[in-house]
């Protein structure tokens, strides 16, 4: 029977209306409205049934969002840390475009719930926003331990979803993260990372004056998390020389190759022993002078991230299905 939203009409009980309206009353109230069936229609963008009843604002997801996650299931967590503007955002916005677009080879976007982060990230990079030309906007201290999330499956098999949460470590935040014991200590991405991904700007690397710092802030920092992490041996690093089209581009391309060879065989003497793996990628996630991104070299990161074994193996059985304290969601804490 409809329901009227005027206190005096009888038309629940006796099927007049007040007003007279033989139909299409504009009083009507809809036969379902009550707060349990908004609450339950109010569902937000769902993966497989994840967060059935929870509404997501699209955005970088909060530690208790991404503690949830963690929580349904074996997600990959990877930390990009590197100096202010040396590309770590513009790398994930490209992973996210090349998602959208179509033109990642051997994976398929199965969902996200940070559909808004990918969009923020990318947005200066696109003609609407109005830039003269791509930029992307900065990240903020105020990110830190927040994640962008990417739910995708093999090409091949689609019922095997694999789940990363991406966190992107601002620029500006850097130079603490070097100095302070304290904060790496505290930096609960960095704690949960399975893969820390460490940026070298090109572009620095290129200026006499520039290059040592910015090897020298890596080098540090590299220093500080094997002190503070938990078990590094089974951390995943990668060291990314990010901004690659400085080099490529540069007038002796030869001379800056041998210097970034020169920093991986001092890197690698230093820390092949610490972590599970080191590895060194050569990144244009967004190159001047109309030169193609390196798309391959991007995803074959992407997929070193997913597919790379870990030695720690959890069982679904022993995640804590109500953490509180517990940001891994693992019951190790
Ligand atoms: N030439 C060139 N420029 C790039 C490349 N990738 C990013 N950029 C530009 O470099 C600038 C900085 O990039 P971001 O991705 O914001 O750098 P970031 O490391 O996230 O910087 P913070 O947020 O300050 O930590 C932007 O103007 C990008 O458009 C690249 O591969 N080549
Ligand atoms: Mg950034």
């Amino acid at each position: 029977m409809p329901r009227c939203s005027q206190p005096k009409c009888r038309i629940a009980e006796t099927g007049i209306c007040l007003d007279g309206h033989k139909q299409g009353c504009p009083n009507l109230l809809p036969d379902d409205l009550d707060t349990d069936s908004i609450a339950d229609n109010v569902v937000a963008p769902t993966i497989d049934g994840v967060f059935a009843q929870q509404f997501h604002t699209g955005e970088k997801l909060y530690l208790s969002e991404a503690s949830r996650v963690l929580n349904e299931r074996a997600a990959r967590v990877v930390l990009c840390a590197g100096s202010q503007r040396s590309g770590k955002t513009t790398f994930l916005a490209r992973l996210g475009e090349m998602f959208r677009d179509g033109s990642f080879s051997h994976y398929r976007f199965a969902g996200s719930f940070t559909l808004c982060g990918f969009e923020r990230a990318s947005w200066l990079a696109t003609i609407t926003s109005g830039a003269g030309r791509p930029d992307t906007r900065r990240t903020r201290r105020a990110e830190t331990d927040t994640f962008l999330h990417l739910r995708i499956h093999p090409e091949d098999d689609r019922d095997r979803k694999l789940d990363l949460l991406i966190s992107d470590l601002a620029g500006e935040t850097f130079p603490t993260a070097v100095a302070s014991r304290e904060f790496c200590a505290d930096l609960r991405a960095l704690a949960r990372a399975d893969h820390l991904v460490c940026f070298l700007d090109s572009a620095r690397l290129t200026d006499p004056v520039q290059r040592h710092p910015e090897c020298d802030n890596a080098l540090a920092f590299l220093q500080r998390v094997r002190s503070v992490k938990h078990q590094p041996e089974l951390l995943q690093v990668q060291v990314v020389f990010s901004r690659w089209d400085y080099i490529t581009r540069h007038p002796e391309r030869m001379a800056q190759e041998e210097f970034c060879d020169i920093i991986k065989t001092d890197f690698t003497t230093r820390f092949a022993e610490s972590f599970a793996g080191l590895g060194f990628w050569r990144i244009a996630a967004r190159p001047d002078g109309g030169l193609p991104p390196t798309n391959s070299e991007i995803q074959l990161l992407f997929s070193h991230w997913l597919e790379t074994p870990l030695y720690h193996v959890q069982t679904p059985a022993a995640r804590n299905r109500q953490p509180v304290r517990d940001f891994s969601a693992f019951g190790i804490v």
